[in-house]
């Protein structure tokens, strides 16, 4: 199998396909300025996103379960067509399912670009019954830039929620604060998703954090004082922000967390959240997000 990937979508050293963990298929992208990106072909899980240095600017938890039965513990898990707990698996199936590359390029500017993509299947019909297409398209420089596109390729018109559930990498939790969220209207996960407004104008952390921030502004910062670290989230057509600590106690219960995972991360999801996104049979939709540090 990966003779074949590298074959029809390899690229010298700035895309490669290698056996990664549990065997399981991953592309490693490569930058002209070095920065570097690792992205499972299972649930088209970005794993990790490197500084020319080696520094990981995403964090991906040491229990991660890469036996392709379940989600990927950390990276940028993709959230599909619902988010959180319901009828579905938690945060839908995209994330569970074997994608495959669709396109690959090393662009002039230096970039490097892979797209992989899903199409329904008997087995997300019987989750959900509906014919879609979904893609993923990477894009890296110094930024990373990816791109959720969804077609309905169905003769009905269906509603999803979306997220990018992004694992930042942090350095010492107790010097990291996540802005501009004073003003907004978040829904809080560890209330049973209770209404409430953010008062703060930082958001720092010191207990468990599970809020759906409504509408929230198009760009975020996370601040890590300790290293200093500045990282910038910019969303496109996606209206809300998740902000997820689980500290001490939900850390320990998660069994694919290590007991100090919660104090190596932090998760600014943007997504659809508080409100459903619907695509009419032959569309498509599509957001972005870009990220970016100093
Ligand atoms: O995005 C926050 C959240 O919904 C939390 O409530 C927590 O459940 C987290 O996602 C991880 O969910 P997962 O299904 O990946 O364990």
């Amino acid at each position: 199998m990966l003779t074949e990937l590298n074959r029809h979508y390899g690229i010298g050293e700035s895309v490669v396909f290698v056996d990664g963990n549990g065997k399981l298929p991953k592309a490693i992208l490569r930058d002209a300025s070095g920065h570097e990106l690792e992205v499972y072909l299972y649930g088209s899980t970005i794993t990790a996103w490197k500084t020319p240095k080696g520094r990981d600017l995403l964090y991906l938890s040491p229990k991660a379960d890469f036996s392709g039965e379940k989600p990927i513990r950390g990276g940028i898990p993709l959230v599909f067509p619902q988010f959180g707990g319901g009828p579905l698996p938690s945060h839908g199936f995209i994330r569970i399912n074997q994608w495959l590359p669709k396109k690959s390029a090393a662009l002039p500017s230096g970039e490097v670009e892979l797209v992989l993509g899903l199409s329904d299947s008997e087995k997300t019909r019987s989750l959900w019954p509906y014919a879609f297409e979904v893609e993923l398209i990477m894009r890296l420089s110094s930024k990373l830039v990816t791109t959720f596109r969804v077609t309905n390729k169905d003769k009905k018109e269906f509603a999803f929620q979306n997220a990018l559930h992004t694992y930042f990498a942090i350095n010492d939790l107790s010097k990291v604060e996540v802005t501009p969220l004073k003003g907004l209207t978040f829904l809080d996960s560890t209330k049973n998703r209770e209404a409430n407004t953010e008062t703060r104008e930082k958001v720092v952390f010191s207990s468990e954090t599970d809020r759906v921030y409504v509408k929230a502004p198009n760009t975020l910062t996370i601040r890590d004082y300790s290293l200093p670290l500045t990282i910038s989230i910019t969303k496109h057509n996606m209206q809300d922000a998740v902000v997820w600590n689980p500290w001490i106690d939900r850390c320990k219960a998660i069994p694919d967390f290590a007991p100090d995972s919660f104090q190596k991360f932090v998760c600014v999801e943007s997504g659809n959240v508080a409100e459903t996104i619907t695509v009419k049979p032959g569309q498509t939709w599509e957001c972005r997000q870009e990220i970016g540090y100093v």
